[in-house]
């Protein structure tokens, strides 16, 4: 294995190679090494100029993310952290960085403090750090806009996007482009700028301007991260730190910095997000099906049902290239799935998404068809059908006589027994839930519903095809609503039984968006549409505790067709842009139903409604955690923020409840067990861990995963 830093010699240039896979994050030895690597150089006077440059895949992907958690929790000591190191690089002879991958955080922190640097034609630059909870620490708010101007760097600094290497050569990022072999145009450019004193970003002031005539530009980012990045701290606390470059001197400004970025670190913002970061990645590791697994190609799909999700589902399979058959048992159904996808297709195009030339070749990719006929021949079905067992039974039977042996046959049910849905096939061990989101061409998240009998080759194909569909694929058992769903009725029901005690939609609504969701509860009910909890409920009547309160206004206003937005009206009504407007008539209707069944009406605060919705998520969670539904709590976390809309920087239901303390939560949840009874039993692992003063995080069911 090659040294974490190696130091070679060209003639009068030194190289110094950074070696620590998979990404070169810039660990405290890395950069212990460079520095050492660069006093040599020094120290050296035979040496001109130096190159630095990352071996492997990318040169520096940032700092060392995992380092942030030891800081925090204390078991790493606050040192100087990454500038003065920085400033011995700017200090030192030329430097030319050369980049390749990703130059991202403090790897492009190190690059903008060298005198140079130079680029292949594909890689890519940005300061990611608000989308970890924090903000660039180690000089980039002020380096960057004195390479760049003030209105990129803002730009790069609050939103964390990262930019190509052409806009980057553009906009002064970097000094010139490298086609082909990046060592030798980065020691054949150092050779040019050997033996000159190199240029200190410090001190190129000239695209800075005034604070005053930046004013709009800083008030106008402000306006934008409050609407886009609601909720979090970083975008705003990045705007502040590339003010300071237009306010004070570069040192000063590098203090203030200093002091923004160590507040946002030690956030519960950032620790979530970290959280998140990871989570996302380790749900890709399943204990029993390694990344050894077989996997088997995926060329060709077919999609069963051509209403929103079917349609969904198809889009999402052609914009990853790969065509399919959708299928729908009538003429007027087919067409209307079709029409609806070339109107999304063309709002996408509006919106400047696509290019008319890829939505052309995408329609290309899309088949459709009334007949099982051509299924023999495909890699996957996905079944999206109506949500009914009877329904889903007899597509899997004829999917079962259709399709080639060695094909997935996958269904889209949300809450489904798919080992049932299994049982009428021949061959069990091919069916697995793959369950998109609405809508499917927009979410992320695909849960994907493992039966007892699927096999680890079909597990592992399933998790590369969401990947490769730019999904988050989680992984997850069998069971009545699987993780998403089930968690999801908890929280809908407490949603409902508010509103039946008093308090309007509208007052649910907000106090869970300013808590973070995306959406209101009640909102995201019009927006599926309430007719399908409805169908669910009718399914699962039989099983209905006889004493244990139910829900009683959701099903009546189904009665009355108001299905949701695509009615018209739930909730809410809706004109046919479908904006959202308060039905007083509705919130009426609605009361007078809740009174005449005697439900008692009284004033609830917005915390207890945030209480109430997102402890009912957490009390579910934990069983669905126990009963090894979800392998890890960060599982849950992913589904709902990646498919439900919970805020990143709450890090989860689940990261949420351990920020608040599993005592705290527990406690709660016995005083509402005790107000509102059965349905808020407290699950018995929250007991335990409350009990024994730890957190979900650090529970792991893997032990009792059984395999
Ligand atoms: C920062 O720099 C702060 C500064 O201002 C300094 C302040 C003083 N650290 O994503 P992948 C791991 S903050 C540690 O699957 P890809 C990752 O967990 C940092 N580990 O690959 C995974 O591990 P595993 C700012 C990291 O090709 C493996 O590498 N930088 C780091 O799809 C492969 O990752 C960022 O926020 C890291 N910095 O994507 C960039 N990065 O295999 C974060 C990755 O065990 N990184 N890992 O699961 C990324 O955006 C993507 O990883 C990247 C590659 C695009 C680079």
């Amino acid at each position: 294995m090659a040294d974490l830093i190696e130091l070679t010699l060209d003639h009068e240039i030194a190289i110094i190679t950074i070696n620590n896979p998979p990404v070169n994050a810039l660990s405290p030895a890395v950069a212990q090494g460079i520095a050492k690597a660069i006093e040599q150089v020094t120290n050296d006077d035979s040496i001109k100029a130096v190159v630095l440059i990352g071996g492997g895949r990318t040169f520096i992907a940032g700092a060392d993310i995992k380092e942030f958690g030891k800081i925090t929790s204390g078991k790493t000591p606050r040192g100087a952290g990454l500038p003065p190191f920085l400033v011995h690089i700017e200090n030192g002879k030329p430097a030319v960085v050369a980049i390749h991958g990703s130059a991202f955080g403090g790897g492009l922190e190190l690059a903008m403090a060298a005198h140079y640097r130079v680029a292949s034609p594909s890689a890519q630059f940005g300061q990611p750090e608000v989308k970890l909870g924090m903000i660039p620490g180690a000089g980039g708010t002020q380096r960057l806009p004195r390479l760049v101007g003030i209105a990129k760097a803002v730009e790069m600094c609050a939103e964390g996007n990262p930019i190509g290497a052409q806009e980057a050569l553009k906009i002064g990022l970097i000094d010139r482009l490298v086609e082909g072999d990046l060592l030798a145009g980065a020691v054949q450019f150092a050779r040019e700028i050997a033996g000159k004193p190199g240029p200190k970003t410090r001190d190129r002031n000239e695209k800075l301007s005034s604070h005053v005539q930046n004013a709009p530009l800083f008030s106008a980012a402000r306006e934008k991260a409050r609407t886009r990045q609601r909720g979090m701290r970083a975008p705003l606390a990045a705007i502040d730190a590339v003010e300071a470059a237009t306010k004070f001197s570069f040192d000063e400004g590098c203090r203030i910095e200093q002091k923004l970025f160590q507040d946002c670190l030690f956030s519960d913002q950032s620790k979530a997000l970290i959280h998140i970061f990871f989570g996302e990645r380790e749900v890709a590791k399943i204990p029993d099906v390694p990344k050894e697994t077989t996997t088997m190609p995926v060329n060709s799909a077919s999609v069963v049902g051509a209403g929103t999700m079917g349609g969904g589902i198809a889009m999402v399979l052609a914009n990853a290239g790969i065509p399919v058959l959708l299928k729908d048992a009538d003429q007027p159904a087919l067409d209307r799935g079709l029409a609806t996808i070339q109107k999304n297709y063309q709002n996408s195009v509006k919106r400047g998404r696509f290019t008319q030339q890829f939505v052309d070749e995408r329609l290309q990719l899309i088949q459709p068809t009334l007949t099982y006929d051509d299924f023999g021949k495909v890699d996957i079905v996905i079944e999206a059908v109506f949500e009914g067992m009877a329904l889903k039974k007899e597509v899997f039977v004829q999917l079962d006589r259709a399709c080639r042996k060695g094909a997935i046959l996958a269904s889209n049910t949300s809450t489904l027994n798919i080992d049932e849905i299994a049982s009428v096939t021949s061959r069990p061990e091919s069916v697995i839930g793959t369950h998109f989101f609405s809508p499917a061409n927009v979410m992320r998240l695909l849960e994907i519903v493992r039966g007892k009998e699927t096999s680890k080759e079909v597990i592992a194909t399933c998790m590369q095809l969401s990947k490769k569909l730019g999904k988050v694929g989680v992984l997850v058992r069998n069971c009545r609503g699987f993780v998403g769903n089930r968690m999801f009725h908890h929280y809908g029901r407490e949603a409902v039984f508010l509103v039946e005690e008093g308090v309007s939609p509208q007052s649910v609504d907000q106090a869970l968006y300013d808590f973070g969701m995306a959406l209101g509860p009640l909102a995201t009910g019009d927006l599926a549409g309430l007719d399908v909890g409805w169908r669910i409920r009718k399914e699962y009547r039989h099983l209905e505790k006889p004493g244990v309160r139910q829900a009683i206004v959701g099903d009546r206003l189904c009665e009355l067709g108001r299905y949701g937005q695509k009615t018209g009206a739930g909730w809410y009504k809706y004109d046919e842009t479908r904006h959202a407007a308060a039905d007083p008539e509705t919130n009426e209707m609605v009361r007078k139903w809740a009174i005449d069944a005697g439900i008692p009406q009284r004033d609830i605060s917005p915390e207890e409604m945030v209480e109430r919705c997102v402890y009912a998520l957490v009390n579910e969670g934990a069983r669905i955690l126990d009963e090894g539904i979800a392998m890890r709590a960060a599982d849950i976390d992913i589904i709902y923020v990646s498919g439900y809309g919970f805020p990143a920087y709450r890090g989860g239901p689940m990261w949420y409840a351990d920020s608040v303390g599993l005592k705290n939560v527990y406690q709660r949840i016995c005083e509402f067990h005790a107000q509102h009874g059965e349905l808020w039993e407290p699950a018995p692992l929250l007991r335990r861990l409350a009990e024994e003063g730890k957190t979900f995080a650090e529970f792991t069911s893997l032990q009792t995963v059984t395999v």
